[in-house]
């Protein structure tokens, strides 16, 4: 082919023979160029085919299928495979026919969007991050903390889609109402980790003491090379107290956080990873649902989850057992639930925690319509919409709400919605269920679990339970 080539180039001015080329050099002269022409008699000019059309430089194509996926089947620039006489007529027509050569051009722009090469970046590491297994580190190497480290993000494609999707159903719907995981983007989850210091929110503080008095004995439970899961890792504060004692007894260990924060996720794990050599993270970004999946993984050892900071007061009760009970179906014998829940109390410690003084929370529970703001271009005004906590007694919960002050029509653009309030209509923003102890016991068995160890802090305010698969 070579010598054929030389000996056209010898006859025949027009023509030049560059040899193989290294890629740069060869995209360089693409990129140059007024035409690509893709010869192919089979498959396999796919890729050159879209570093042309990433280039702006437009292509003409043999008709075959890979050609035709890409390009589309009525694209003008197409001879017939091998016919040389008709690929002759449309380089002739390219070079006399400006409009002609303006339309393949015009075509093959409108494709760019499919060869951006970020987009393309960004699908592989998806691509590739959902994929990536952790690997145990091996026993003479020191790895490194981005060795150590994997995240998967098995929903986030969907994430975007949901936000809009719930926002619309649950502001046209009566009473309105707002679902509480869309607290949690980088603001919120910024907000919550405030609220956890709040003089009035007692349950942080007071779940930190019960595991500071036993994380020992919860890890002297499992044998070496347990596996550490988390449900709403958040910021992993309280986690801390139980990777220490793992490590300092077996020297390594596998941590899985679960967080819908993915900013949330890779602060901590950050910071845990250069603090503990010891420590290896698999970070899933996303539901508890998404998370589940996870949990059926072979880690080796037996597992350890924790349920921390009575996030299961999200639920309602049913919804609990529910997902306690998947759960538990995930569990093989030797694996324990460890589940912090806040208890029932009297309505003059419970309100000031959900709103408290500084008005954190307030802020906290605005941020979803900040949210809308940021995201779905909303115009809510913030300071019209004040921040209201109550007890319910009976349903043993707190619920928090946003009260319009005024009658006020918002409009949220991106969903193309306007919304009607009246003065002191509601937006449901969060239910935080509260358990007694015969609750908590109710709970267990309806998810087909047993209550192995049950401590609470010195005040009585919050539990911390282990819990076992009950037979
Ligand atoms: C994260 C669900 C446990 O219910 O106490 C804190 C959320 N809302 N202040 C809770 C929350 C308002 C928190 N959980």
């Amino acid at each position: 082919m070579k010598q054929q080539a030389q000996a056209e180039m010898e006859a025949n001015p027009r023509y030049q023979w560059l040899g193989e080329l290294p890629r740069g050099k060869a995209l360089r002269v693409l990129a140059r160029s007024r035409l690509h022409v893709l010869s192919s008699q089979l498959e396999g000019g796919a890729s050159a085919l879209c570093e042309a059309i990433a280039c702006g430089v437009p292509t003409l194509a043999s008709r075959i299928p890979g050609s035709v996926g890409i390009l589309g089947p009525d694209y003008p620039g197409y001879f017939p495979v091998g016919d040389t006489q008709a690929l002759a007529g449309l380089l002739y027509r390219a070079e006399t026919d400006p409009e002609f050569l303006q339309s393949l051009h015009a075509w093959c722009v409108q494709l760019q969007p499919l060869a951006d090469p970020a987009r393309e970046r960004e699908a592989w590491q998806r691509l590739l991050d959902e994929m990536t297994i952790p690997q145990m580190a091996g026993p003479a190497a020191a790895p490194s903390s981005l060795e150590r480290f994997t995240l998967v993000e098995p929903g986030s494609a969907a994430a975007a889609v949901d936000f809009g999707r719930e926002v619309r159903a649950g502001l046209t719907g009566r009473p309105k109402r707002l679902p509480c995981r869309f607290f949690y983007d980088r603001e919120g989850s910024r907000f919550f980790e405030t609220i956890c210091e709040l003089p009035e929110y007692y349950l942080t503080r007071a779940e930190q003491e019960i595991l500071a008095e036993r994380a020992g004995d919860v890890v002297s439970r499992f044998p070496n090379g347990a596996t550490l899961i988390e449900l709403g890792s958040g910021s992993a504060a309280k986690t801390r107290l139980l990777i220490e004692r793992f490590l300092r007894r077996d020297g390594r260990l596998r941590y899985v956080p679960v967080d819908i924060s993915r900013s949330m996720l890779e602060e901590s794990t950050r910071a845990l990873l250069e603090e503990f050599a010891g420590l290896e993270i698999l970070a899933v970004a996303g539901e508890y649902q998404q998370a589940l999946a996870h949990l059926e993984e072979s880690f080796g050892g037996p597992k350890l989850i924790l349920w921390l900071g009575s996030n299961v007061g999200n639920l309602d009760r049913a919804e609990a057992a529910e997902f306690l009970h998947s759960v538990r179906n995930r569990m093989a014998v030797a694996d324990r639930l460890l589940v912090g829940i806040d208890l029932r109390k009297n309505r003059s410690i419970l309100e000031p925690a959900y709103d408290d003084a500084q008005g954190v929370t307030a802020q906290f529970n605005r941020n979803i319509l900040a949210r809308i703001n940021r995201e779905l271009d909303g115009q809510f005004d913030l300071r019209a919409f004040p921040h209201r906590a109550l007890y319910n007694e009976g349903e043993g919960r707190i619920e928090m709400y946003l009260v319009s002050a005024i009658s006020q029509t918002v409009r949220i653009t991106a969903l193309d919605l306007v919304i009607p309030f009246e003065a002191g209509e509601a937006i449901h923003t969060e239910n935080s269920y509260k358990y007694s102890l015969r609750e908590i016991g109710e709970l267990a068995v309806a998810a087909g679990l047993c209550v192995e160890c049950q401590w609470l802090d010195t005040g009585g305010r919050f539990s911390l339970n282990l819990l076992a698969p009950g037979f």
